[in-house]
């Protein structure tokens, strides 16, 4: 589907380093005049931090089937694309989003094992035709994404709080996402330095679509 914006999105585990690219990656956009909408999921609406807040940290939350957690995601989703994604790609801008529809397939389907028909019918219908067109995955081992979170020192939310069983599997996920969907998905060894992720992703981008940056 062609539409005058672009969408950019990335996943990863907790600490790879997500929001520390983006950041940067909204920087460069902005030295060329291009101002790209921020977003992050859960979240990014009013709506969606209620449901942010219920998963991540109320008491109501804690006890949560993995099926009731992924119908969460996926609403919270929905309202995103359109409220604000799909307005935003219409009006040409730039879309960058920590996290999207991947999370769910890797954290609510192989690390929870719902199974994977069932994940990939309700992320279509939550994002219909709203398909991000290139997506960093940051790979890092768990070791390195737990000192970086230490070195954070907020306090783990529930998710944070699985087993470490739980996050190999996404870590396998993740891997096998990039495996399936070559065209879309670039994996990215997430231990190197800031400076050289970044430089990387803008010339994975510009490769991606020469009129990004100018
Ligand atoms: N979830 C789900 O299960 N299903 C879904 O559908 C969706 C989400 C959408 C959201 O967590 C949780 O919801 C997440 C998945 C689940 N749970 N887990 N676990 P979140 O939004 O609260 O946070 P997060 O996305 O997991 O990660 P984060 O804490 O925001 O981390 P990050 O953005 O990836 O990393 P960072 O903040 O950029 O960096 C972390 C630290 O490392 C920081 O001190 C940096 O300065 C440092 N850093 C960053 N890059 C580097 C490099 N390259 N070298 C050294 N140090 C670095």
């Amino acid at each position: 589907m062609s539409r005058p914006g672009f969408f950019i999105t990335f996943e990863g585990s907790e600490g790879c380093g997500k929001s520390t690219q983006i950041s940067l990656l909204a920087d460069q956009f902005r030295q060329v005049g291009r101002e790209p909408l921020l977003i992050r999921e859960p979240g990014g609406t009013p709506a969606g931090e209620s449901i942010r807040h219920l998963l991540q940290h109320a008491p109501e939350g804690e006890n949560l089937v993995p099926e009731a957690e992924l119908l969460l995601f996926a609403a919270s989703r929905a309202q995103l694309v359109r409220e604000k994604i799909l307005p935003a790609l219409e009006a040409g801008r730039i879309v960058i989003s920590d996290r999207f529809f991947d999370s769910t397939t890797v954290y609510q389907g192989v690390a929870r094992r719902i199974p994977a028909d069932d994940t990939a019918r309700i992320n279509a219908f939550a994002v219909g035709d709203c398909l991000p067109d290139v997506t960093f995955v940051l790979d890092l081992d768990r070791e390195t994404s737990l000192a970086r979170m230490r070195a954070c020192k907020r306090e783990l939310d529930r998710i944070e709080r699985e087993s470490e069983e739980f996050f190999a599997a996404v870590r396998v996920g993740y891997l096998d996402l990039a495996k399936k969907n070559p065209a879309r998905v670039v994996l990215l060894d997430a231990s190197r330095s800031v400076e050289t992720l970044s430089t990387e992703i803008q010339s994975i981008l510009l490769q991606r679509n020469k009129t990004l940056f100018s």
